[in-house]
């Protein structure tokens, strides 16, 4: 299997700590080093990260690629066994990905910013409220938890913790302030004795370059 994706691409990440759970091996191909155009000939929608099976077959957005090795190879499992811990898992982490990450985004950023006209301050101040507003509502869905788990739903990681990584990994690279949020730091500290989460950081990746974790794209 091949992995589209870019170091820092929060999306990616999710896929590659995936991957990293269930043991997969893959091939890591980094977007920006491809051929102009290349990428939206293999990815029609142009966004990271894009699953390119050994038949050629490619499967875009980390959620569907997420379902797709979870049904390709269940073990381990990534959900957990009890259907509604796995519907809670699977909503944490459609609320950080569909509600969260969408307006959080560069290119939504950057029209806000430029297009909108509200500038890198408006665009900060866009970025700080969507992001610590999720925040907050994140470690309130932990705070209703039935019990307390070591992860965000369980005694093994899984689905919502690796949504949950790259977006504490953002927030803290635009400063917000995470120090309220004490179940989600306790599970990001959980996950980060995990050699799969340690593997798909940025810093980890072939294409790391450490100026562009503190560039505004
Ligand atoms: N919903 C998509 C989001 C993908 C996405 O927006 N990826 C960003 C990087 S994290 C990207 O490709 N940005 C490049 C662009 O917007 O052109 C997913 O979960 O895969």
């Amino acid at each position: 299997m091949k992995l589209y994706t870019y170091q820092r691409n929060s999306a990616g990440e999710r896929v590659r700590i995936a991957l990293g759970l269930k043991g997969l091996a893959y091939e890591y191909v980094s977007v920006p080093g491809l051929a102009e155009g290349e990428y939206r000939r293999i990815n029609p929608q142009g966004l990271m990260p894009a699953l390119e099976l050994d038949n050629g077959q490619v499967i875009a957005q980390s959620g569907a690629i997420l379902a797709f090795l979870e049904e390709r190879f269940p073990e381990p499992p990534l959900l957990p066994a009890d259907p509604v811990l796995r519907a809670q898992s699977r909503s944490f982490g459609l609320f950080i990905a569909a509600e969260m990450h969408a307006v959080t985004v560069s290119r939504v950023r950057r029209f806000v910013a430029d297009e909108l006209g509200a500038g890198p301050e408006g665009e900060a101040l866009w970025l700080a409220h969507w992001t610590a507003e999720g925040l907050a509502r994140l470690e309130a869905m932990l705070a209703q938890r039935s019990q307390d788990f070591t992860f965000c739903y369980g005694e093994t990681p899984g689905w919502a913790d690796l949504h949950l990584i790259p977006a504490l990994r953002n927030a803290r690279r635009f400063d917000v302030a995470l120090a309220s949020y004490e179940r989600l730091l306790a599970v990001e500290g959980a996950c980060a004795e995990i050699p799969a989460f340690q593997a798909a950081r940025p810093e980890a990746q072939p294409d790391f370059i450490s100026s562009d974790l503190s560039s505004r794209a």
